[in-house]
Protein backbone atom coordinates (compact mmCIF):
# COMPACT_ATOMS: atom_id res chain seq x y z
CA UNK A 1 0.00 0.00 0.00
CA UNK A 2 1.38 3.03 -0.61
CA UNK A 3 1.20 6.47 1.38
CA UNK A 4 -1.83 8.18 -0.24
CA UNK A 5 -3.51 11.58 0.98
CA UNK A 6 -6.92 12.65 0.91
CA UNK A 7 -6.54 16.13 -0.54
CA UNK A 8 -9.42 18.61 -0.31
CA UNK A 9 -10.02 20.49 -3.63
CA UNK A 10 -12.56 23.29 -2.38
CA UNK A 11 -14.18 25.62 -5.39
CA UNK A 12 -13.12 28.94 -5.41
CA UNK A 13 -15.73 31.35 -5.12
CA UNK A 14 -15.93 33.54 -8.06
CA UNK A 15 -16.92 36.73 -8.43
CA UNK A 16 -20.81 36.43 -9.31
CA UNK A 17 -21.72 34.90 -6.38
CA UNK A 18 -25.33 35.45 -6.19
CA UNK A 19 -28.45 34.39 -4.32
CA UNK A 20 -30.58 33.47 -7.31
CA UNK A 21 -33.33 31.42 -5.71
CA UNK A 22 -32.44 28.75 -8.37
CA UNK A 23 -32.96 25.34 -6.80
CA UNK A 24 -36.22 24.21 -6.14
CA UNK A 25 -35.62 21.79 -2.81
CA UNK A 26 -32.64 23.51 -1.20
CA UNK A 27 -34.43 25.22 1.29
CA UNK A 28 -31.40 27.80 2.12
CA UNK A 29 -31.85 28.42 -1.74
CA UNK A 30 -35.50 29.40 -1.87
CA UNK A 31 -35.31 31.46 1.24
CA UNK A 32 -32.71 33.73 0.02
CA UNK A 33 -33.40 34.37 -2.69
CA UNK A 34 -33.14 37.91 -4.06
CA UNK A 35 -31.14 39.56 -1.12
CA UNK A 36 -27.40 41.00 -1.87
CA UNK A 37 -24.52 39.17 -2.14
CA UNK A 38 -21.06 39.93 -1.09
CA UNK A 39 -19.11 37.62 -3.30
CA UNK A 40 -15.87 39.23 -2.42
CA UNK A 41 -16.47 38.14 1.36
CA UNK A 42 -17.65 34.69 0.27
CA UNK A 43 -14.46 33.77 -1.42
CA UNK A 44 -12.17 35.15 1.10
CA UNK A 45 -14.39 33.04 3.87
CA UNK A 46 -13.95 30.32 1.73
CA UNK A 47 -10.15 30.78 1.56
CA UNK A 48 -9.80 31.07 5.48
CA UNK A 49 -11.53 27.62 5.56
CA UNK A 50 -8.18 26.37 3.27
CA UNK A 51 -6.09 28.22 5.01
CA UNK A 52 -7.12 26.60 7.77
CA UNK A 53 -6.91 22.83 7.26
CA UNK A 54 -3.24 24.17 5.56
CA UNK A 55 -2.06 25.20 8.55
CA UNK A 56 -2.93 22.38 10.10
CA UNK A 57 -0.66 20.55 7.44
CA UNK A 58 -3.29 18.77 5.55
CA UNK A 59 -3.16 18.90 1.67
CA UNK A 60 -5.00 21.42 -0.15
CA UNK A 61 -6.15 21.94 -3.84
CA UNK A 62 -7.96 24.78 -5.51
CA UNK A 63 -10.42 24.83 -8.42
CA UNK A 64 -10.89 28.05 -10.07
CA UNK A 65 -14.56 29.38 -10.64
CA UNK A 66 -15.86 28.96 -14.55
CA UNK A 67 -16.35 31.60 -17.00
CA UNK A 68 -19.32 33.61 -15.77
CA UNK A 69 -21.36 34.46 -17.82
CA UNK A 70 -22.17 31.15 -19.67
CA UNK A 71 -22.11 32.48 -23.02
CA UNK A 72 -22.95 29.16 -24.56
CA UNK A 73 -26.27 29.10 -22.85
CA UNK A 74 -27.22 32.30 -23.73
CA UNK A 75 -26.33 31.71 -27.22
CA UNK A 76 -28.34 28.45 -27.12
CA UNK A 77 -31.37 30.36 -26.57
CA UNK A 78 -30.77 32.22 -29.61
CA UNK A 79 -29.33 35.90 -28.38
CA UNK A 80 -26.68 36.76 -31.18
CA UNK A 81 -24.49 39.77 -31.32
CA UNK A 82 -21.68 41.13 -28.97
CA UNK A 83 -21.45 39.91 -25.86
CA UNK A 84 -23.21 43.16 -24.40
CA UNK A 85 -25.69 42.82 -26.95
CA UNK A 86 -26.49 39.35 -25.51
CA UNK A 87 -26.33 40.25 -22.01
CA UNK A 88 -28.52 43.61 -22.73
CA UNK A 89 -31.12 41.31 -24.73
CA UNK A 90 -31.29 38.91 -22.08
CA UNK A 91 -31.57 41.16 -19.65
CA UNK A 92 -34.83 42.22 -21.20
CA UNK A 93 -36.17 39.14 -22.15
CA UNK A 94 -34.90 36.35 -20.02
CA UNK A 95 -33.43 37.30 -16.50
CA UNK A 96 -33.63 33.99 -14.81
CA UNK A 97 -31.83 32.39 -17.61
CA UNK A 98 -29.42 35.29 -17.69
CA UNK A 99 -29.53 34.45 -13.32
CA UNK A 100 -28.68 30.51 -14.47
CA UNK A 101 -25.72 32.06 -16.47
CA UNK A 102 -24.05 33.83 -14.42
CA UNK A 103 -24.46 31.55 -11.57
CA UNK A 104 -21.02 30.62 -9.62
CA UNK A 105 -22.57 27.34 -8.32
CA UNK A 106 -19.38 25.79 -9.41
CA UNK A 107 -18.03 26.82 -6.14
CA UNK A 108 -19.93 23.48 -4.48
CA UNK A 109 -16.79 20.98 -5.93
CA UNK A 110 -18.71 17.92 -3.88
CA UNK A 111 -20.58 18.53 -7.04
CA UNK A 112 -17.75 18.94 -9.95
CA UNK A 113 -17.41 14.79 -10.13
CA UNK A 114 -17.33 11.72 -8.39
CA UNK A 115 -14.19 10.42 -7.25
CA UNK A 116 -12.83 6.73 -6.91
CA UNK A 117 -9.04 6.70 -5.76
CA UNK A 118 -6.18 4.75 -7.29
CA UNK A 119 -6.41 2.00 -4.67
CA UNK A 120 -9.97 0.90 -4.90
CA UNK A 121 -10.08 0.75 -9.23
CA UNK A 122 -9.71 -2.47 -10.72
CA UNK A 123 -7.26 -0.70 -13.12
CA UNK A 124 -5.10 1.22 -10.38
CA UNK A 125 -5.82 4.37 -11.78
CA UNK A 126 -7.60 7.61 -10.57
CA UNK A 127 -10.94 7.78 -11.90
CA UNK A 128 -12.49 11.44 -11.65
CA UNK A 129 -16.45 12.07 -13.28
CA UNK A 130 -17.96 14.92 -14.07
CA UNK A 131 -21.07 15.38 -12.19
CA UNK A 132 -24.07 16.02 -15.26
CA UNK A 133 -26.10 18.53 -12.50
CA UNK A 134 -28.97 17.96 -14.60
CA UNK A 135 -31.49 18.72 -12.75
CA UNK A 136 -30.99 22.41 -12.31
CA UNK A 137 -30.67 24.45 -15.23
CA UNK A 138 -27.84 26.45 -13.54
CA UNK A 139 -25.82 23.77 -12.80
CA UNK A 140 -26.33 21.60 -15.84
CA UNK A 141 -24.16 24.30 -17.43
CA UNK A 142 -21.02 23.35 -15.09
CA UNK A 143 -19.84 20.25 -16.55
CA UNK A 144 -17.85 20.98 -20.05
CA UNK A 145 -16.07 23.45 -18.11
CA UNK A 146 -15.60 21.26 -15.06
CA UNK A 147 -14.35 18.49 -17.40
CA UNK A 148 -11.64 20.92 -19.07
CA UNK A 149 -10.49 22.17 -15.45
CA UNK A 150 -9.86 18.17 -14.07
CA UNK A 151 -8.10 17.73 -17.56
CA UNK A 152 -5.55 20.74 -16.76
CA UNK A 153 -5.05 19.50 -13.33
CA UNK A 154 -4.99 15.29 -13.99
CA UNK A 155 -3.80 15.40 -17.36
CA UNK A 156 -1.57 12.60 -17.26
CA UNK A 157 -3.79 9.53 -18.45
CA UNK A 158 -1.68 6.85 -17.33
CA UNK A 159 -2.50 7.75 -13.65
CA UNK A 160 -5.95 9.59 -13.88
CA UNK A 161 -8.98 8.48 -15.60
CA UNK A 162 -10.92 11.65 -16.32
CA UNK A 163 -14.88 10.81 -17.71
CA UNK A 164 -16.90 13.28 -19.41
CA UNK A 165 -20.25 13.58 -17.76
CA UNK A 166 -23.26 11.58 -18.15
CA UNK A 167 -25.80 11.69 -20.46
CA UNK A 168 -27.78 14.77 -20.01
CA UNK A 169 -31.21 13.13 -19.26
CA UNK A 170 -33.32 12.69 -16.27
CA UNK A 171 -32.43 8.93 -16.06
CA UNK A 172 -29.17 9.50 -15.94
CA UNK A 173 -28.93 12.29 -13.11
CA UNK A 174 -25.57 12.71 -11.22
CA UNK A 175 -24.50 14.97 -8.33
CA UNK A 176 -21.02 13.71 -8.35
CA UNK A 177 -19.39 13.53 -4.66
CA UNK A 178 -21.99 15.14 -2.70
CA UNK A 179 -23.61 11.38 -2.93
CA UNK A 180 -20.58 9.17 -2.36
CA UNK A 181 -18.94 8.15 0.64
CA UNK A 182 -15.50 6.06 0.77
CA UNK A 183 -15.06 4.55 4.00
CA UNK A 184 -11.70 2.49 4.24
CA UNK A 185 -9.05 1.79 6.92
CA UNK A 186 -6.34 3.91 5.70
CA UNK A 187 -6.78 6.05 2.80
CA UNK A 188 -4.38 4.41 0.63
CA UNK A 189 -5.79 1.46 1.48
CA UNK A 190 -8.54 -0.65 -0.85
CA UNK A 191 -12.04 0.83 0.21
CA UNK A 192 -15.72 0.64 -0.16
CA UNK A 193 -17.54 3.30 -1.85
CA UNK A 194 -21.37 3.67 -1.29
CA UNK A 195 -22.91 5.30 -3.94
CA UNK A 196 -26.43 6.97 -2.46
CA UNK A 197 -29.11 7.29 -4.95
CA UNK A 198 -32.60 9.19 -4.57
CA UNK A 199 -34.73 7.87 -7.69
CA UNK A 200 -34.17 4.60 -10.28
CA UNK A 201 -33.67 5.45 -13.86
CA UNK A 202 -37.64 5.64 -15.30
CA UNK A 203 -39.25 6.28 -11.91
CA UNK A 204 -41.05 9.30 -11.54
CA UNK A 205 -41.64 10.74 -7.98
CA UNK A 206 -43.48 13.39 -6.23
CA UNK A 207 -41.98 16.23 -4.04
CA UNK A 208 -38.95 17.75 -4.31
CA UNK A 209 -36.63 16.77 -7.05
CA UNK A 210 -34.14 13.75 -6.20
CA UNK A 211 -31.08 14.74 -8.40
CA UNK A 212 -29.22 11.11 -8.33
CA UNK A 213 -30.18 7.78 -9.98
CA UNK A 214 -29.11 4.41 -9.35
CA UNK A 215 -28.19 4.10 -13.12
CA UNK A 216 -25.76 6.95 -13.09
CA UNK A 217 -24.23 5.70 -9.84
CA UNK A 218 -23.78 2.33 -11.24
CA UNK A 219 -22.34 3.56 -14.80
CA UNK A 220 -19.99 5.59 -12.77
CA UNK A 221 -19.09 3.07 -10.75
CA UNK A 222 -18.33 0.42 -13.78
CA UNK A 223 -16.60 3.43 -15.60
CA UNK A 224 -14.04 3.90 -12.40
CA UNK A 225 -13.72 -0.35 -12.73
CA UNK A 226 -14.92 -0.31 -9.37
CA UNK A 227 -15.11 -3.93 -8.24
CA UNK A 228 -18.62 -5.07 -7.74
CA UNK A 229 -18.14 -6.50 -3.86
CA UNK A 230 -16.90 -3.23 -2.56
CA UNK A 231 -19.38 -1.18 -4.19
CA UNK A 232 -22.45 -0.12 -2.70
CA UNK A 233 -25.78 1.19 -3.70
CA UNK A 234 -27.78 3.01 -0.96
CA UNK A 235 -31.56 4.65 -1.24
CA UNK A 236 -31.88 8.44 0.31
CA UNK A 237 -34.49 8.28 1.89
CA UNK A 238 -37.25 10.04 0.94
CA UNK A 239 -38.65 11.47 3.39
CA UNK A 240 -35.04 13.58 3.90
CA UNK A 241 -35.24 14.59 0.20
CA UNK A 242 -38.35 16.10 1.09
CA UNK A 243 -37.23 17.92 4.33
CA UNK A 244 -34.66 19.42 1.78
CA UNK A 245 -31.61 17.25 1.73
CA UNK A 246 -31.54 17.68 -2.06
CA UNK A 247 -27.79 15.83 -1.64
CA UNK A 248 -27.11 13.26 0.70
CA UNK A 249 -23.89 14.98 2.28
CA UNK A 250 -26.68 17.04 4.17
CA UNK A 251 -27.84 14.49 6.12
CA UNK A 252 -24.62 11.88 6.02
CA UNK A 253 -20.63 12.59 6.08
CA UNK A 254 -18.12 9.54 5.96
CA UNK A 255 -14.48 9.36 6.23
CA UNK A 256 -12.26 6.27 6.91
CA UNK A 257 -13.67 3.53 9.03
CA UNK A 258 -16.43 6.34 10.64
CA UNK A 259 -19.82 7.18 9.04
CA UNK A 260 -21.57 10.19 10.77
CA UNK A 261 -25.53 10.28 9.53
CA UNK A 262 -28.47 11.14 10.71
CA UNK A 263 -31.46 8.10 11.63
CA UNK A 264 -33.69 9.17 8.42
CA UNK A 265 -30.61 9.69 6.11
CA UNK A 266 -31.05 5.91 3.68
CA UNK A 267 -34.22 4.45 3.30
CA UNK A 268 -32.98 0.58 4.49
CA UNK A 269 -30.44 2.08 7.17
CA UNK A 270 -29.77 -1.55 8.70
CA UNK A 271 -29.37 -3.02 5.01
CA UNK A 272 -26.75 -0.42 3.89
CA UNK A 273 -24.51 -1.01 7.14
CA UNK A 274 -24.53 -4.51 6.52
CA UNK A 275 -23.71 -4.07 3.52
CA UNK A 276 -20.80 -1.89 4.15
CA UNK A 277 -19.62 -3.90 7.02
CA UNK A 278 -20.05 -7.23 4.68
CA UNK A 279 -17.55 -5.72 2.17
CA UNK A 280 -15.56 -4.07 4.20
CA UNK A 281 -14.46 -7.45 6.21
CA UNK A 282 -10.98 -7.97 6.01
CA UNK A 283 -10.35 -4.25 5.67
CA UNK A 284 -11.62 -2.35 8.48
CA UNK A 285 -13.91 -2.37 11.19
CA UNK A 286 -17.02 -0.11 10.37
CA UNK A 287 -17.64 2.67 13.17
CA UNK A 288 -20.89 4.58 13.33
CA UNK A 289 -22.56 7.41 14.65
CA UNK A 290 -26.11 7.51 14.50
CA UNK A 291 -27.73 10.86 15.20
CA UNK A 292 -31.22 10.08 16.63
CA UNK A 293 -34.45 12.17 15.03
CA UNK A 294 -35.14 12.59 19.06
CA UNK A 295 -31.87 14.42 19.31
CA UNK A 296 -31.51 16.50 16.17
CA UNK A 297 -34.67 16.27 14.11
CA UNK A 298 -34.12 16.21 10.37
CA UNK A 299 -35.41 20.04 10.12
CA UNK A 300 -32.60 20.77 12.28
CA UNK A 301 -29.81 18.68 10.42
CA UNK A 302 -30.74 20.54 7.53
CA UNK A 303 -30.99 24.28 8.76
CA UNK A 304 -27.83 23.46 10.70
CA UNK A 305 -25.98 21.44 8.07
CA UNK A 306 -24.37 19.33 10.67
CA UNK A 307 -23.72 16.54 8.69
CA UNK A 308 -22.23 19.16 5.79
CA UNK A 309 -18.98 19.06 7.72
CA UNK A 310 -15.90 17.72 7.11
CA UNK A 311 -14.84 14.80 8.26
CA UNK A 312 -10.65 14.93 8.92
CA UNK A 313 -8.18 13.03 10.56
CA UNK A 314 -6.46 15.93 12.02
CA UNK A 315 -2.56 15.73 12.45
CA UNK A 316 -1.70 15.14 15.55
CA UNK A 317 -5.26 14.51 17.14
CA UNK A 318 -6.11 10.51 17.65
CA UNK A 319 -10.12 11.01 16.95
CA UNK A 320 -11.35 12.71 14.09
CA UNK A 321 -12.34 16.21 13.68
CA UNK A 322 -15.09 17.52 12.49
CA UNK A 323 -15.24 20.65 10.50
CA UNK A 324 -19.00 22.50 10.97
CA UNK A 325 -20.60 25.42 9.66
CA UNK A 326 -21.06 28.27 12.40
CA UNK A 327 -24.70 27.86 11.89
CA UNK A 328 -24.33 24.10 13.50
CA UNK A 329 -23.07 26.27 16.58
CA UNK A 330 -26.19 28.24 16.91
CA UNK A 331 -28.65 25.85 16.46
CA UNK A 332 -29.40 24.07 19.97
CA UNK A 333 -30.12 20.90 19.41
CA UNK A 334 -26.69 20.59 16.97
CA UNK A 335 -24.51 21.49 19.31
CA UNK A 336 -25.69 20.16 22.47
CA UNK A 337 -25.64 16.95 20.19
CA UNK A 338 -22.22 17.89 19.35
CA UNK A 339 -21.48 18.61 23.07
CA UNK A 340 -22.42 15.05 24.11
CA UNK A 341 -20.33 13.42 21.25
CA UNK A 342 -17.20 14.67 21.75
CA UNK A 343 -17.62 14.05 25.81
CA UNK A 344 -18.06 10.48 24.90
CA UNK A 345 -15.29 8.03 23.59
CA UNK A 346 -16.76 7.47 19.83
CA UNK A 347 -14.44 8.03 16.61
CA UNK A 348 -15.20 12.03 16.37
CA UNK A 349 -13.03 14.05 19.38
CA UNK A 350 -13.43 17.85 18.18
CA UNK A 351 -15.76 19.70 16.41
CA UNK A 352 -14.62 23.11 15.23
CA UNK A 353 -16.88 25.48 13.60
CA UNK A 354 -15.79 28.13 10.49
CA UNK A 355 -17.71 31.14 8.94
CA UNK A 356 -18.78 30.12 5.56
CA UNK A 357 -22.14 32.03 5.76
CA UNK A 358 -21.94 33.41 2.29
CA UNK A 359 -22.14 30.46 1.01
CA UNK A 360 -24.34 28.67 3.31
CA UNK A 361 -26.83 30.96 2.23
CA UNK A 362 -27.53 29.32 -0.61
CA UNK A 363 -27.47 25.77 0.55
CA UNK A 364 -23.78 25.00 0.71
CA UNK A 365 -21.98 23.91 3.57
CA UNK A 366 -17.83 23.53 4.18
CA UNK A 367 -18.37 20.23 2.90
CA UNK A 368 -20.19 21.21 -0.22
CA UNK A 369 -17.68 23.70 -0.58
CA UNK A 370 -14.91 20.34 -1.09
CA UNK A 371 -14.36 17.54 -3.82
CA UNK A 372 -12.07 15.00 -1.76
CA UNK A 373 -9.30 13.48 -4.11
CA UNK A 374 -7.35 11.02 -2.18
CA UNK A 375 -4.16 10.59 -3.95
CA UNK A 376 -0.76 8.62 -3.82
CA UNK A 377 2.69 10.58 -3.74
CA UNK A 378 3.34 9.66 -7.16
CA UNK A 379 -0.36 11.05 -8.70
CA UNK A 380 0.36 14.21 -6.39
CA UNK A 381 3.66 15.22 -8.47
CA UNK A 382 2.01 14.25 -11.63
CA UNK A 383 -0.86 16.40 -11.06
CA UNK A 384 -0.73 19.84 -11.88
CA UNK A 385 1.11 22.16 -8.75
CA UNK A 386 0.27 25.30 -9.70
CA UNK A 387 -3.20 24.21 -7.46
CA UNK A 388 -2.05 23.18 -4.67
CA UNK A 389 -2.15 25.71 -2.09
CA UNK A 390 0.67 27.04 0.80
CA UNK A 391 -0.08 30.05 2.70
CA UNK A 392 1.23 32.08 0.58
CA UNK A 393 -0.30 30.92 -2.65
CA UNK A 394 -3.95 31.49 -0.50
CA UNK A 395 -2.31 34.97 0.11
CA UNK A 396 -1.66 35.75 -3.42
CA UNK A 397 -5.48 34.49 -4.44
CA UNK A 398 -6.70 36.36 -1.56
CA UNK A 399 -5.20 39.96 -2.83
CA UNK A 400 -6.63 38.88 -6.11
CA UNK A 401 -9.71 38.45 -4.89
CA UNK A 402 -9.76 41.87 -3.03
CA UNK A 403 -8.82 43.96 -6.13
CA UNK A 404 -11.25 42.18 -8.25
CA UNK A 405 -14.64 41.54 -6.78
CA UNK A 406 -17.38 43.69 -5.60
CA UNK A 407 -18.70 43.43 -2.16
CA UNK A 408 -22.50 43.81 -3.11
CA UNK A 409 -24.32 42.18 -6.03
CA UNK A 410 -27.94 41.84 -6.73
CA UNK A 411 -29.75 40.61 -9.85
CA UNK A 412 -30.18 43.59 -11.83
CA UNK A 413 -26.26 44.29 -11.59
CA UNK A 414 -26.21 40.85 -13.87
CA UNK A 415 -27.61 42.83 -16.62
CA UNK A 416 -24.67 45.50 -17.19
CA UNK A 417 -22.48 44.24 -19.60
CA UNK A 418 -19.05 46.09 -17.63
CA UNK A 419 -19.88 43.10 -14.77
CA UNK A 420 -19.31 40.28 -17.47
CA UNK A 421 -15.81 42.39 -17.65
CA UNK A 422 -15.13 42.16 -14.47
CA UNK A 423 -15.85 38.49 -14.05
CA UNK A 424 -13.55 37.83 -16.77
CA UNK A 425 -10.40 40.26 -15.43
CA UNK A 426 -11.21 38.51 -12.07
CA UNK A 427 -11.14 35.01 -13.35
CA UNK A 428 -8.14 35.61 -15.66
CA UNK A 429 -6.12 36.87 -12.83
CA UNK A 430 -7.29 34.02 -10.86
CA UNK A 431 -6.31 31.38 -13.62
CA UNK A 432 -3.01 32.88 -13.92
CA UNK A 433 -1.84 32.84 -9.98
CA UNK A 434 -2.84 28.87 -10.57
CA UNK A 435 -0.82 28.06 -13.66
CA UNK A 436 -4.13 27.15 -15.70
CA UNK A 437 -3.84 30.23 -17.80
CA UNK A 438 -4.55 27.76 -20.69
CA UNK A 439 -8.50 27.58 -19.22
CA UNK A 440 -8.63 31.10 -20.18
O1 LIG B 1 -27.04 22.61 -6.00
N1 LIG B 1 -27.16 25.73 -4.43
C1 LIG B 1 -26.49 24.45 -4.59
C2 LIG B 1 -25.93 23.96 -3.28
C3 LIG B 1 -25.09 22.74 -3.48
C4 LIG B 1 -24.67 22.13 -2.19
N2 LIG B 1 -23.87 21.02 -2.45
C5 LIG B 1 -23.81 19.90 -1.70
N3 LIG B 1 -24.73 19.63 -0.81
N4 LIG B 1 -22.88 19.07 -1.94
C6 LIG B 1 -27.47 23.43 -5.17
O2 LIG B 1 -28.64 23.46 -4.79
C7 LIG B 1 -28.25 27.72 -5.20
C8 LIG B 1 -27.95 28.78 -6.21
C9 LIG B 1 -28.92 29.89 -6.19
O3 LIG B 1 -30.08 29.69 -5.87
O4 LIG B 1 -28.47 31.01 -6.55
C10 LIG B 1 -27.52 26.43 -5.46
O5 LIG B 1 -27.30 26.09 -6.62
Amino acid sequence: MSTAYEVNFDGLIGPSHNYGGMSEGNLASARNEGDVSNPREAAIQGLEKMRLLVQAGLKQGVLPPLPRPNFDLLVSAGFTGSDADIIEAAARSHPKLLKAAYSASSMWAANAATVSPSADASDGRLHLTSANLSTMLHRSIEHPDTTATLISIFGDTDRFGIHAALPAHADFADEGAANHIRLCADHGAPGVEVFVYGRKAGESTIGFPARQTRLASESIARAHTMPPERSIFARQARAAIDAGAFHNDVVCVGSLDTLFYHEHAFEETDAVLQAVRKAGEGLFELKTVMVPEAEVPISDAITSYLFNSQLLKWPGEDRLVLLAPLETQETESTRAFCEKMVEGNGPIGRVQYVDVRQSMRNGGGPACLRLRVVMTDEELSACNQGVLLDEEKIDQLQDIVAKTYRDKLVAADLADPAFAVECQTAREALLDCLGLSELA
